[in-house]
């Protein structure tokens, strides 16, 4: 006889996430992992790729998929926290820091805050020392396998401590600022920061 019912143990999960104090408040547990974005998923050609650096760094950069690529990899395991309320934890991401990404820009002193880049226009801001958090990274793999296209492969963003609109699919670069300039979910009601952990999911709140 199997213990857990047949949603593969979710309930009993979700009481434990709860007793660890790892579910932030009204968000529910997912062991599987939902497809969610606005728009359709972009096409990849390695050829045409680029990531670009801009604003206020020392040398604007323009990387080409292959140096992408041989940039220093990482392995971080962090959780995910949509702000439709479902969460994922312990996801295995493999990838380059945001810092040893912005080590070869350089932020000029008073670069406060990023505007995160995706392909069709998508984008988040960011304040810029969130970034610098070691498992905030540009993710290539998860969970040991590639990163599907629908779940933002080739290359998407991850910053585990904020609501995942934040963690921008298809991510193509970032501009840094001096001030806080509005992306695209941000601009459409949710929240300039998103903690979840204070439920900071739409402005006003
Ligand atoms: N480029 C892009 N990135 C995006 C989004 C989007 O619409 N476009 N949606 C965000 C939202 S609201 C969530 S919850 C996560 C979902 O990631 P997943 O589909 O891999 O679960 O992607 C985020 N990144
Ligand atoms: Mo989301």
């Amino acid at each position: 006889m199997p213990i857990f019912g047949d949603d593969g143990g979710r309930r009993a999960k979700e009481k434990q996430a709860k007793a660890d104090g790892r579910l932030p408040p009204g968000q529910s547990l997912t062991v599987k992992w939902p497809v969610l974005h606005y728009g359709g998923v972009p096409h990849f050609d390695a050829t045409k790729w680029d990531f670009k650096i801009s604003g206020l760094v020392e040398t604007a950069l323009r990387l080409r998929w292959e140096e992408f690529r041989a940039l220093p990899q990482v392995e971080s395991t962090s959780d995910f926290h949509c702000v439709t309320r479902w969460s994922r934890l312990d996801n295995r991401w493999k990838g380059v820091r945001f810092t040893d990404v912005l080590e070869r820009a350089k932020a000029k002193p008073e670069a406060e805050y990023a505007l995160v880049l995706a392909e069709e226009g998508y984008t988040s801001n960011i304040p810029l020392k969130d970034l610098l958090r070691p498992d905030v990274l540009f993710a290539f793999e998860h969970d040991g396998e590639p990163l599907t296209a629908e779940h933002g492969g080739p290359l998407r963003l991850i910053v585990p401590h904020l609501y995942a609109w934040k963690s921008v699919k298809w991510v193509r670069g970032f501009m840094l600022l001096d001030h806080d300039r509005l992306g695209f979910w941000e601009r459409n009601g949710y929240h300039a920061y998103g903690d979840p952990w204070k439920e900071q999911r739409y402005s006003g709140s």
